[in-house]
């Protein structure tokens, strides 16, 4: 199954989202991220994509939650599986990359509407505190059909 990351840089109530200008999940907010490449572990491609998207780099992960999206209907239908930290363990000010262009949110004002459909589900989870499982099926890119959500203390 194909590993990504997305990881939340936070910086007291306030956490980085990156608006996506190309790609998979174009046109959304959303944690920085991406796939994991062969031979390399989860967190080293957690700390890559940091860097390569917003050019920071991070010490300390925290790993709150695994997910499963399962995308049906659309042109490459497969189960993704996405590995969610977060992180206050960084300096510097993130930069603008063809990929992304950054921003600080605060929580209380999580962009829903222009992100990932499931995040409406598992951000508040997060928010509490929570470790968790997911799992979500979509119905193209924009409707979930099922989903679970549970707590997992061991992820
Ligand atoms: P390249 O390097 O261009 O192939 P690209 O396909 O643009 O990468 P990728 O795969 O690097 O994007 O990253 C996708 C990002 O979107 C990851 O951080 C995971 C995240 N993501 C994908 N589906 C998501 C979903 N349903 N909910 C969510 N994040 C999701 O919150």
């Amino acid at each position: 199954m194909r590993v990504l990351t997305l990881i939340f840089l936070r910086r007291g109530e306030e956490v980085l989202l990156g608006y996506k200008k190309r790609g998979f999940g174009m046109g959304q907010w959303n944690g920085v991220g991406g796939k994991v490449e062969e031979g390399e572990s989860i967190e080293d491609g957690a700390r890559r994509e940091t860097l390569e998207e917003v050019g920071m780099k991070i010490g300390a992960l925290n790993r709150f939650g695994i997910i499963q999206c399962d995308y049906r209907n659309v042109e490459k239908p497969g189960v993704i599986e996405i590995h969610l930290f977060d992180t206050h363990d960084f300096s510097g000010d993130p930069i603008e990359t063809e990929e992304i262009k950054p921003a600080w949110y605060e929580v209380s004002e999580f962009p829903f509407d222009h992100a990932w459909p499931d995040d409406r589900h598992w951000v508040p989870w997060y928010l509490a505190g929570k470790k968790f499982r997911g799992y979500f099926l979509f119905d193209g890119y924009d409707t979930i059909t099922e989903h679970e959500l549970r707590e997992a203390a061991d992820v």
